[in-house]
């Protein structure tokens, strides 16, 4: 399946590819939440319900891998090096009481994906405690024994969580591919950056295109699939 992309056209094979959707998690999107509560304008994100709806809708119809990922940590913060508890110099940080419970631990209400993209029975759910999906998960193994060699990309923020992923899977040999408008950022200009990053230098750590080319793609194999039936 060809999809026109930056830097130049990606060619998916969804027998060996996974749709990868980072982070969407309610702390990071809802009002009320815990990125909202350190000043941030959720809008920027939340733009990206509907193009990930979408496209997580023509990727199920073709029965292909979906896998999701959630940024939090243990209850007891075992996992939650000091370093990443104090930066920020917030008065409320990670594993404290939070407007969704608290902040970023597993369990707590805050943490859980936003209902418009529940995952599936059967998609695995990735608990990282790490920007990279990648860093002390199972996420390679459950790739590598499901043959996947193709990544494709969505969720927030481009510029973090999604950004440090794809680099990790470019360093372990995967092809990925980020879908534009299914990523989102709370800084309009990471987001723009984050995305000419990874196409840069004819695809450095990888490829870049909108949801509606994807979608357009998977359209035709169900439409074929339906002529064969
Ligand atoms: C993610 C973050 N998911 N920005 N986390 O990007 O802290």
């Amino acid at each position: 399946m060809r999809i026109e992309a930056k830097p130049y056209e990606y060619s998916l094979d969804l027998g060996s590819a996974a749709l990868l959707i980072i982070d969407m998690q309610r702390d990071f999107l809802e009002p009320g939440g815990f990125g909202e509560m350190l000043g941030n304008d959720v809008s920027q994100l939340r733009r990206t319900i509907e193009p990930n709806k979408a496209l997580l809708k023509a990727w199920r119809a073709v029965g292909a891998l979906v896998i999701h990922t959630r940024e939090g940590h243990r209850p007891d913060l075992t996992d939650l090096p000091p370093a990443k508890k104090i930066r920020g110099r917030s008065p409320t940080t990670i594993g404290d009481p939070g407007p969704m419970g608290r902040i970023l631990v597993r369990g707590e209400a805050g943490h859980d994906i936003i209902s418009e993209l529940c995952p599936a029975a059967g998609e695995p759910i990735i608990d990282k405690p790490g920007k990279g999906a990648f860093f002390a998960t199972d996420l390679h193994a459950i790739l590598q024994n499901r043959g996947v060699q193709q990544l494709v990309v969505t969720g927030v923020t481009t510029e973090v969580c999604v950004n440090t992923t794809v680099r990790e899977a470019n360093d372990r040999g995967y092809d990925c591919m980020v879908v534009s408008d299914c990523c989102g950022s709370y800084f309009p200009e990471f987001h723009e950056m984050g995305l000419k990053m990874i196409a840069a230098q004819g695809g450095i750590f990888g490829w870049v295109a909108p949801s509606a080319a994807i979608i357009e793609a998977l359209a035709g194999i169900n439409m074929m699939k339906g002529a064969a039936e």
